[in-house]
């Protein structure tokens, strides 16, 4: 976020804040969510404007809950209340009257939510977590959509770099008419199945498209016929 802040000489007591509100628990009042906090950058010199800049960016923030603090700031930067300036009465006694003018106040956009990395705003929506060795093992094992790629596995697959050639694998059954191919994908990469006659013969590609969803995908070769052996690879772009 970004604003400027004019002031009129004083500067503003010490709780004086640019203040990122996250959305409050389901069922609490509006308002109460956590609030992350930012240091303002203000001027002494009455009417002179300073820029402030601020990174949505989690080691830019703090605030007075505690826990896992990536955590909580994924929780909270998917998901903001509102984003201000506070400012609260200076120590001098007595506290002198003092105005501040905020303006061109924006928020830039950017497609990645803070320094949370896809992997680990994918686990923290999914297992509550932000790193795979806090997935407790009970939860690793799960496989919501019953494809037989667990959740967890999905998640690394598509967010961790090298991961997926590691459960990369590809299988052939014989199906009641043709030959099934099954293969381990990540959603949107594109996968093209080849077949050839012999090990060494030229393989030809029988079936290319971009993974709807990461796990497996079937194609049944239908060509295939009783009796004859094929040769089958699969290539990820
Ligand atoms: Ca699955």
């Amino acid at each position: 976020m970004k604003f400027a802040l004019t002031g009129s000489g004083e500067l503003p007591g010490e709780n004086s804040y640019a203040v990122l509100k996250g959305q409050p628990p389901l069922g609490s009042d509006p308002g109460t969510g956590r609030e992350w906090y930012h240091g303002l950058n203000v001027s002494t010199n009455a009417g002179e404007a300073t820029d402030n800049m601020i990174a949505m960016d989690r080691a830019e923030w703090v605030t007075f809950d505690s826990g896992d603090m990536d955590a909580l700031w994924a929780q909270d930067i998917v998901a903001v209340e509102s984003v201000g300036v506070r400012f609260t009465p200076n120590t001098k006694a007595p506290c002198p009257a003092y105005t501040f003018t905020v303006s061109a106040f924006g928020v830039e956009s950017s497609k990645d939510p803070g320094n949370v990395d896809a992997l680990k705003q994918a686990l923290l929506e999914r297992f509550g977590v932000s790193n795979v060795a806090d997935v407790s093992a009970d939860l690793a094992l799960v496989d919501t959509d019953g494809d037989g790629m667990t959740d967890l596995d999905e998640i690394r697959a598509a967010y961790e770099a090298g991961y997926f050639s590691q459960i990369f694998k590809v299988s052939v059954e014989s199906a009641e008419q043709g030959i099934t191919i099954r293969w381990a994908c990540v959603k949107d990469r594109v996968y093209t199945l080849l077949r050839a006659d012999s090990m060494n013969g030229e393989f030809v590609a029988v079936a290319s498209g971009a993974a709807p969803d990461t796990g497996y995908q079937v194609y049944n070769d239908t060509e295939a016929t009783l009796g004859t052996s094929y040769f089958y690879k699969v290539v990820q772009q």
